[in-house]
Parts: C-alpha cells; structure tokens; sequence
C-alpha cells in the first residue's frame, strides 16, 4: 500500500497536488488543514480555539491534531493507502505518526518534500488571498507561518534522513502539471 506525506512551507502546493496525486494513486487525501478548517466550520468551543491558533498563523497543539487525524484514520473503512497533506509539522507529531503506523502494521510513508524559494510563496499566499477567505492568509501571518516552518517542521526533514526513513525533494517551481509530473517521477521511483 501507498503512503505519503505531502511536506513543505505554506503555499509550497501541498493542497494542490494532494487532490491530483490521490487521484493518480486512487489513495485517501486527508489535510489536517482542512480537518481543523472543519472544526472551526462547527462553532464549537474547540472550533473557536482552533481558530485563534489558526489566524495568527501558529500550530495547534501536538495533542489535539494528533487526536483529530488518529480519530479520523481509525474510522478509515476501506484501507487502500493514503496521503497526508499538511501532517507532520512538528518531531512529536512525526515520532507519533511512526509509532501508530508501525501499531497497525501500516508502511512508513515516504516523506515528498516540496521545494519552493520563499519569495515565491508569499506571491502565491498573497494571491490565494484575494479569494481564500482565509484569516491565515496576510502578509503579517504568512510571516510567522514561514518562521514557524523553519523552527518546527524542517527538522522532520533531518529527522526522516537520521532514522533512515524513506524521503524525496522536489523542486515545487514550475506550472501545476509540471510538478505533478515530476512528483510522480520520484514516488515511483522512491516507492517501490
Ligand atoms: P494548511 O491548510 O496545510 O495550509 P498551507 O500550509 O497554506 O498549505 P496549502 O496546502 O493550503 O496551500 P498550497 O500550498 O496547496 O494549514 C493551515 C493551518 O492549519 C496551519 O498554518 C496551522 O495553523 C494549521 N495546521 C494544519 N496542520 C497542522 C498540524 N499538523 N499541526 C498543527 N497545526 C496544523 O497552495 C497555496 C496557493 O498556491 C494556492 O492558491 C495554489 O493555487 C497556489 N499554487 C500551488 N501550486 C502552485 C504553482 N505551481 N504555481 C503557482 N501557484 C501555485
């Protein structure tokens, strides 16, 4: 079975490449951010927290995605492989993953890291922008996510290389077909 994490800064095409290679690989697409964006769609207690963590461009707690992502993996009923769009972004988050893979006797997924300049980024935030909707989606918070990215998230990129965990880059510039492509190049090649 096929499984993926789809890595890398905001806006570096995480969403938008998890919908097409899921579909190439007949997989199941889960993006935290949308799992949370769901929570806050609910105007719960936990919605309204989420949301204050969310729009200044911070993490949500290890705690709390890792019980909203395991509750939804549990409730897979048809395991066919799948993709995680957004998942890991911290070592604790990543240290998890492993463990309740490997408790289900699951594969460790291949970490595809999606390479992109941040200035590129921020164009391509900053023009999401204007039709998102999104609180997270401002110069200011776009700022913070990078800042949050290089603490936080890189060191997972290490983390895969120490444990000798199964890992691929891509260069993310280019049209969305381009990337696709070349996305699909090294899962086959780095997959097998
Ligand atoms: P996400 O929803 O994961 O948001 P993101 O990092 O901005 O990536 P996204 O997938 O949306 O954007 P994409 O690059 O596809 O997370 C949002 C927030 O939720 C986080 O900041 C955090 O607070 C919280 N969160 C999520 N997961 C968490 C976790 N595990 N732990 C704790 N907190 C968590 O696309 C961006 C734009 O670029 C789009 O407009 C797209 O059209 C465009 N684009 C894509 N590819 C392009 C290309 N090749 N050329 C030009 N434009 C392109």
């Amino acid at each position: 079975m096929l499984n993926l994490l789809i890595f890398g800064a905001p806006g570096s095409g995480k969403g938008t490449q998890s919908k097409f290679l899921a579909r190439h690989y007949g997989i199941e697409h889960i993006s935290t951010g949308d799992l949370l964006r769901e929570e806050v769609a609910k105007d719960s207690e936990m919605g309204h927290e989420i949301e204050a963590l969310i729009s200044r461009g911070n993490l949500v707690p290890d705690e709390l995605i890792l019980r909203i992502l395991f509750d939804h993996i549990n409730g897979i009923k048809d395991y066919k492989g799948l993709i995680l769009d957004g998942f890991p972004r911290t070592i604790v988050q990543a240290e998890e993953l492993v463990k309740e893979f490997d408790k289900k006797g699951w594969k460790i997924p291949l970490l595809v890291v999606l390479e992109v300049p941040e200035e590129e980024l921020m164009e391509r935030l900053l023009e999401r922008s204007k039709v998102s909707g999104r609180t997270d989606d401002n110069r200011e918070t776009i700022s913070n996510r990078f800042h949050i990215y290089r603490n936080q998230s890189e060191p997972i990129i290490s983390y895969f290389k120490e444990y000798g965990y199964p890992l691929v880059s891509i260069n993310g510039e280019g049209s969305i077909e381009e990337i696709t492509q070349k996305l699909i190049q090294g899962i086959d090649k780095n997959s097998k």
